[in-house]
């Protein structure tokens, strides 16, 4: 990716649950930024700022990697690659207040459940395997992961897996599948990061512009 290094990047969801928000929050933060929904970037026009749409999976990689100087992602997303990783590429500035959800343990109706202990030896899917893996180390509960990268919902169905671990916000595609919540594993909301790769004293300086209108944002939401 061939990008200009006076100005700063920022990595946000192309399209998704997280994309309108992370606009606003800069739209209120003051900066103006020039339209056009299906283009892969856009300059703000009133700061030196360049805004990158990505799937949101690749944000913390390119924050990581210093591609982008600032990312808004999902702590569920975040924390799954940072469970990944021997070193931190990355620092978290700030909680956004939006995109909130649950990473929840789920089964058929039916499924007698009494706590963490009811999973041992027991076949979990899920789209985040690591967060699932610590929270089962963590309770001493060895069981087995399907790792599966979407319709997790299915899998009691398809007889791939009796649980399931997803992300919950209103239950409703939990109960339009005959499902129920049954423990949570995390809980998560889009957060600010900012690559801990050094940048040089015009750019430390614009990022600081840049954090500083948005935590005056977040302050007036708080
Ligand atoms: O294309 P790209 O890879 O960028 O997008 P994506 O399809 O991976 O992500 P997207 O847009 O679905 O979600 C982006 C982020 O929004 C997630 O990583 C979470 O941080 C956050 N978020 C908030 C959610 C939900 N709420 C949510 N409900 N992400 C997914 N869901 C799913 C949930 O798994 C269920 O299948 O939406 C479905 C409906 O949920 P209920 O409980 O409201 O019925
Ligand atoms: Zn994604």
């Amino acid at each position: 990716m061939l990008t200009d290094r006076t100005r700063l990047h920022i990595a946000l969801q192309k399209s998704g649950r997280l994309s309108d928000a992370s606009r606003e929050l800069l739209r209120d933060a003051g900066f103006r930024i020039q339209s056009g929904k299906n283009s892969l970037t856009a300059r703000v026009e009133n700061y030196p700022a360049e805004l990158m749409f990505v799937r949101d999976d690749d944000i913390p990689t390119f924050v990581s990697d210093g591609a982008c100087e600032f990312g808004i992602v999902g702590q569920n997303v975040l924390e799954e690659f940072a469970l990944g990783q021997a070193d931190l590429g990355y620092d978290l500035l700030a909680e956004l207040g939006f995109g909130r959800c649950s990473l929840k343990i789920a089964a058929p109706e039916a499924t007698p459940y009494d706590g963490p202990q009811s999973l041992e030896g027991q076949r979990i899917a899920t789209s985040y395997p690591r967060i699932l893996a610590r929270f089962l180390e963590r309770n001493g509960i060895d069981a087995t992961i399907v790792t599966m990268n979407g319709a997790v919902e299915l899998a009691p169905r398809l007889q791939i897996a009796s649980f399931l671990c997803d992300l919950v916000s209103t239950g409703a595609t939990l109960e339009a599948n005959g499902l129920r919540a049954l423990d949570t594993v995390l809980e998560s909301q889009a957060v600010l990061i900012r690559t801990r790769r050094p940048m040089d004293d015009v750019r430390a300086d614009i990022a600081a512009g840049l954090m500083s209108r948005i935590d005056g944002v977040l302050a007036t939401k708080e």
